[in-house]
């Protein structure tokens, strides 16, 4: 098979990419190792940034996201026994929108094979060859059979554990990590939010995020050890350490239902540079992984590819390479400050060091200045709803 660009991973930056491709006239194929059922079905994010949705409104994306999607004008800050609102549009003038992640994937999906598109699904890439060619191959496995994808470039948004990174040749990629010794156990329940906006809660037994899905649907998340065993976890355990977490402000009550979903994620941060080697490009969590406290990762992965799009678009109608070659440093630039505001969001509000008062201290600090200055308050509100696109 053949095509211009040849795109690993149909998760939300590969399936971008090529929907803003096609729009610029470029061929994409986007391998993906998964079912679409799985990948359609994959609980993960649900916010994103005021950027976000302009790009997916103004690329044809916004009927269901403006339906569905909820705005929110701030969110709530729950420390102390107290509640603290971030008027995040007050402040900003930009709002967010609650919206699944795989709303987004269903949605791109849908608009790619409506505009004739080809996603091979179950399609597992297995090695990159040619990178340092005008013809790179993508090679990979289909319905039992070894194939060969032949392309001009090939984008990697084959997500953290994906094939792609390890084309780049030792030596080449530098790599900034930061492990937390701390997890997210994430909840789906079908139970009508307590409350308009997320809660970020910070309590000495741990953090506690409260999100939504819907008006009967809430996404719920505790810190857990980074070891933590998802079967030590059953239903009645988590909604008790919830209300324990957020129950924290007097008259105010969680809403329980059955738990739809439960799982058990850890959290790291990442980066690797430069997110382009030869013909090869790396978008999304192909290149970097934030924790999910500032709810960037989907978002991050959109930016990228929104760079990339406009730079084939320049390189096929006029032979330009300089937004290609600029991409790296350009995408970077938003990723450290996407890493350092989700890092700066995880050290506030998680249990760090149970043996460490002061610790405890400063963070109470840093939440009570957020609280009283408007100044401090609108650092927070201006890289969650996002800074600007470029
Ligand atoms: P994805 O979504 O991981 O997609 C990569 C795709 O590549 C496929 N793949 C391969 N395909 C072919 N051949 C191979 N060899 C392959 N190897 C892998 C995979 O099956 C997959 O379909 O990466 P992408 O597109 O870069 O998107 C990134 C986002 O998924 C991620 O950053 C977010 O989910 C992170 N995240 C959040 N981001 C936000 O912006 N806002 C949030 O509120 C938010 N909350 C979260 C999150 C992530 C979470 N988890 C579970 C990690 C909450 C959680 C709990
Ligand atoms: C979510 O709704 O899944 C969500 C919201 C905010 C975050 C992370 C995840 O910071």
């Amino acid at each position: 098979m053949r095509t211009q660009v040849g795109i690993v991973g149909a998760g939300p930056a590969g399936l971008m990419l090529s929907h803003l491709l096609h729009r610029h006239g470029i061929s994409s194929v986007v391998l993906e190792s998964r079912s679409r059922e799985y990948v359609e079905h994959r609980v993960r994010a649900g916010v994103l940034e005021q950027g976000s949705v302009d790009l997916l409104r103004d690329t044809g994306l916004g009927a269901r996201l403006d339906r569905e999607g909820l705005r929110h004008e701030g969110i709530e800050l729950r420390f102390d026994g107290e509640s603290h609102r971030v008027a995040m549009t007050e402040l900003t003038g930009r709002a967010i929108t609650v919206y699944g992640q795989q709303e987004v994937v269903k949605d791109l999906i849908a608009a790619r094979l409506a505009a004739g598109g080809t996603i091979l699904f179950s399609a597992e890439a297995t090695r990159l060859s040619g990178l340092e060619s005008p013809s790179p191959v993508v090679h990979y496995r289909h319905e039992g059979r070894d194939e060969e994808l032949h392309c001009d470039f090939v984008v990697g948004c084959d997500g953290f554990h994906g094939v792609s990174r390890s084309a780049v040749p030792d030596g080449v990629l530098h790599t900034y990590e930061r492990t937390y010794p701390f997890a997210w156990l994430g909840v789906l329940a079908a139970a009508a939010p307590a409350v308009e906006e997320l809660i970020y809660a910070h309590h000495e037994r741990g953090f506690a995020l409260y999100s939504m899905r819907s008006p009967e649907i809430s996404r719920l998340y505790l810190q857990v050890p980074a070891d933590e065993d998802i079967a030590d976890w059953p239903d009645e355990r988590i909604w008790a350490e919830l209300r324990t977490r957020l129950e924290t402000v007097p008259g105010w009550t969680l809403n329980e239902g059955p738990i739809l979903e439960k799982a058990i994620t850890p959290l790291r941060s990442f980066v690797v540079e430069p997110m382009q080697w030869q013909r090869l490009y790396l978008a999304g969590d192909a290149v970097h992984i934030v924790p999910p406290t500032g709810a960037k990762g989907m978002n991050l992965a959109l930016a990228d590819v929104a760079l990339l799009g406009d730079a084939f678009a320049a390189w096929y109608a006029d032979g330009r390479t300089d937004l290609l070659d600029d991409y790296s440093r350009t995408a970077l630039r938003r990723v450290w400050r996407a890493q350092q505001f989700s890092w700066w969001m995880t050290s506030m509000l998680h249990r760090l060091d149970a043996d460490d008062p002061y610790e405890a201290k400063l963070q109470s600090a840093t939440l009570r200045y957020l609280t009283t200055s408007p100044a401090y308050a609108t650092s927070l509100a201006e890289n969650y709803v996002g800074l600007p696109l470029v």
